[in-house]
């Protein structure tokens, strides 16, 4: 059976003439960040990874289509629309058989670029262990797919608002290497050390993708987590965004947000208790690691 797959023509071409391609999710526009700043942000990513010499696939499904890159009225749509639904891997098909539209996660982003032969993807922050999860159970379905798709996923660490010790404990048993970029310490995001050390570091993009294709080899199945620093200009301090958190956290749970509504609500609130200043840094590591994702996907054709 055809893959319901749906190509741009910058895809297209990039595909047929073999050039590095670098897979970009949508729910960090419809879910994780306001209009018309999710917009702006979208294109100046896209931009980042054509200026790097690589072409950006933005990931969405729109009518039961799986779309591989989108075209920028799409993008406008999809930056615009109230309702999308939040797609990860338990609602991908579901998504597709119907002929909806919805966003996709780092996990359902994983499966859909693997589907399209792309290989490196970039993101702000992958989901992981929610604070609490020894009772509501929430740990992102990002860390499984990680441990089962074979795509490199570039972010700045795990948004500081989970639980990383849990975070990187649950990515160790599933056998997922965790590689940052550069440094010691693991990021958290917004900043650049969480304290916590990486299990693995690398200092160029050959390192990573010569790790990658070694999995390949080996016959070891799943992704690598690479956790690439913000830049230190753009940086929230981790004392600074401590009690911003711990505040957007506990109001999450007087109000009894749960499931998949607990990651956009938090962001949402640490952006208007930072006064924007989570967004700014959150576009800014974006942008950081769209470069490095580029870098890797030119790395791993040669
Ligand atoms: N990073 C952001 N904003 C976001 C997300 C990541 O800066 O909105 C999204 C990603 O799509 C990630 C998802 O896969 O949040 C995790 O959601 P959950 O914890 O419900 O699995
Ligand atoms: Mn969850």
């Amino acid at each position: 059976m055809k893959l319901p797959l749906a190509y741009s023509a910058e895809v297209t071409d990039a595909l047929a003439t073999g050039r590095p391609i670098v897979a970009l999710e949508s729910t960090i526009i419809t879910h994780g960040m306001p209009y018309p700043q999710n917009l702006g942000t979208a294109r100046l990513i896209e931009g980042e990874i054509r200026a790097a010499g690589a072409t950006p696939a933005t990931i969405a499904v729109m009518d039961g289509q799986i779309l591989i890159g989108l075209d920028d009225e799409t993008l406008e749509a999809l930056a615009q629309a109230d309702n999308v639904m939040k797609l990860s891997r338990a609602d991908l098909a579901f998504a597709v058989a119907n002929g909806h539209t919805g966003a996709t996660t780092v996990a359902a982003t994983m499966i859909c670029a693997h589907l399209a032969g792309i290989s490196v993807f970039a993101t702000g922050g992958i989901g992981g262990v929610h604070r609490g999860a020894e009772t509501s159970f929430d740990i992102s379905a990002d860390l499984e797919e990680l441990a089962q798709t074979p795509v490199i996923v570039v972010g700045a660490g795990a948004k500081a608002i989970l639980d990383l010790p849990k975070t990187l404990e649950i990515l160790e048993t599933r056998g997922v290497p965790v590689v940052t970029y550069q440094q010691d310490d693991f990021p958290a995001f917004w900043s650049r050390s969480s304290g916590l050390p990486s299990p693995l570091r690398a200092d160029n993009a050959e390192q990573i993708a010569a790790s990658h294709k070694m999995r390949e080899t080996l016959d070891l199945e799943g992704g690598m987590l690479v956790a690439n620093p913000i830049p230190p200009e753009a940086e929230i301090a981790a004392d600074i965004l401590k009690p911003v958190i711990e505040q957007a956290i506990a109001e999450a749970d007087a109000r009894n947000i749960a499931a998949k509504s607990v990651t956009p609500f938090l962001l949402q609130r640490i952006f208007e208790l930072t006064g924007g200043k989570s967004l700014t840094a959150n576009i800014a590591l974006v942008q950081n690691n769209a470069r490095l994702a580029a870098e890797i996907a030119k790395a791993m054709q040669t």
